[in-house]
């Protein structure tokens, strides 16, 4: 029989119901152990989780975390609500020997980070932090095919992470739909929104990113606040761009905004080295562009006139997580990117091999973000003590 996978949800935003979304598809596809229960949906706003049981099928509704991370009945604590509620929800639920997964960023900052992956530790409790853009399988063939030596030597990592959505003055800040602008709440801007997953994907692909420049740029220097209705200062980044090192003699750049006319969610990544280059366009998320400068196994140069960028349609079964879902050729989505993190994790629990990102490698990412942050209070180059 099924061994059960008891889940508590804290929060019913965009996140809540991407990961509800993952829970109730799990044994859809994926053939793992254990069979997700949508248990409970908790939300401070007891009118939306009492709306949110009805959509997504969970058995109840909470208003306050507290109870739910102290139900008998719960197994995982999954956290999707604002940045700045995340260590207090995890630090409880490991401290009652729950499972934690948490959506990125993992924290604040790094001293909040350490705590929560201390608490994890402590208490032996499996752990995950929701960075979903590795499961994408044409990002998880780019790891594959790095791993597997064919970009020799890699000089330039190149990221890019833009969107337009607050470029009205007229975009309030805080509250429930715009805690992101909120400093107070969301512990950065673009830095831990966005760069936090560019990270997160380049140190998975190409190592430890050893110190970084930054700029960063807040456009709108004041917003309505949503929940005061007072006119207050923005503290975030609007906008931020940074060089890196990398630990293998590469370098980076990073470049993030919210402020680009035209681009939704536009996350890009390219890797170029020695013996070959990718890249990966999110608009794109079932291509994989691959070019091949020398061969694996002879070795020997790949350029002739037939060279180009290979633009692998990442759909076969033998693609990363493919062959879970339908026929070559046919195409998966953003949604899916969760499922596939969870079952992951499901398979890490099973395996007793812990998937990655847990919350100690996400602490990581969390040394470049707050590295970065400082480097452009101060100008200077910043250490950013990452240790993988
Ligand atoms: C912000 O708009 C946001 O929703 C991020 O918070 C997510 O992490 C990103 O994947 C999409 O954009």
């Amino acid at each position: 029989m099924a061994k059960e996978l008891r889940v508590g949800v804290v929060g019913c935003g965009f996140m809540g119901r991407a990961h509800s979304n993952a829970y109730r598809r799990l044994n859809n596809f994926f053939p793992v152990e254990h069979r997700a229960v949508l248990k409970v949906i908790c939300d401070s706003e007891l009118a939306k989780a009492r709306k949110f049981v009805e959509v997504w099928g969970y058995e109840r509704a909470e208003s306050d975390w507290r109870e739910m991370v102290e139900a008998p009945d719960i197994d995982l604590v999954d956290i999707c609500v604002p940045n700045i509620a995340h260590r207090d929800i995890a630090l409880a639920a490991a401290a009652n020997g729950k499972m934690v997964c948490c959506e990125k960023p993992l924290a604040m900052n790094v001293a909040q980070a350490e705590e929560m992956a201390a608490a994890v530790e402590k208490a032996g409790v499996a752990n995950m932090v929701w960075f979903n853009y590795r499961r994408v399988p044409s990002i998880a063939l780019a790891k594959q095919i790095i791993d597997e030596g064919r970009i020799g030597r890699p000089f330039h990592y190149r990221a890019t992470y833009l969107q337009d959505w607050t470029i009205s003055p007229d975009v309030p800040q805080g509250g429930d739909a715009l805690w992101r602008l909120d400093l107070s709440v969301a512990g950065s801007g673009v830095t831990g929104d966005l760069l936090a997953h560019s990270i997160d994907t380049a140190m998975w692909l190409n190592g430890p990113i050893t110190r970084v420049v930054a700029k960063t740029e807040t456009f709108v220097k004041e917003r309505v606040h949503a929940v005061s209705g007072k006119v207050q200062p923005v503290g975030i980044d609007d906008a931020c761009m940074f060089l890196a090192e990398f630990s293998n003699g590469s370098m980076g750049t990073f470049e993030s905004t919210r402020y680009a006319r035209g681009r939704k969610n536009f996350n890009t990544l390219e890797l170029n080295g020695a013996g070959g280059s990718v890249y990966f366009d999110l608009e794109e998320p079932e291509y994989l562009q691959f070019f091949e400068y020398q061969q694996l196994q002879s070795g020997k140069k790949a350029e002739s006139h037939l060279t180009g960028w290979r633009k692998i349609h990442t759909t076969n079964s033998e693609h990363p997580y493919m062959k879970h879902y339908w026929v070559p050729g046919t195409c998966i989505g953003y949604e899916h990117t969760f499922l596939n993190a969870l079952a992951d994790f499901v398979m890490g629990i099973e395996s007793g091999q812990p998937t990655q990102p847990d919350f100690r490698n996400a602490v990581e990412t969390q040394k470049v973000c707050d590295a970065v942050i400082e480097s452009a209070r101060t100008g200077q180059w910043v250490a950013t003590g990452v240790k993988l």
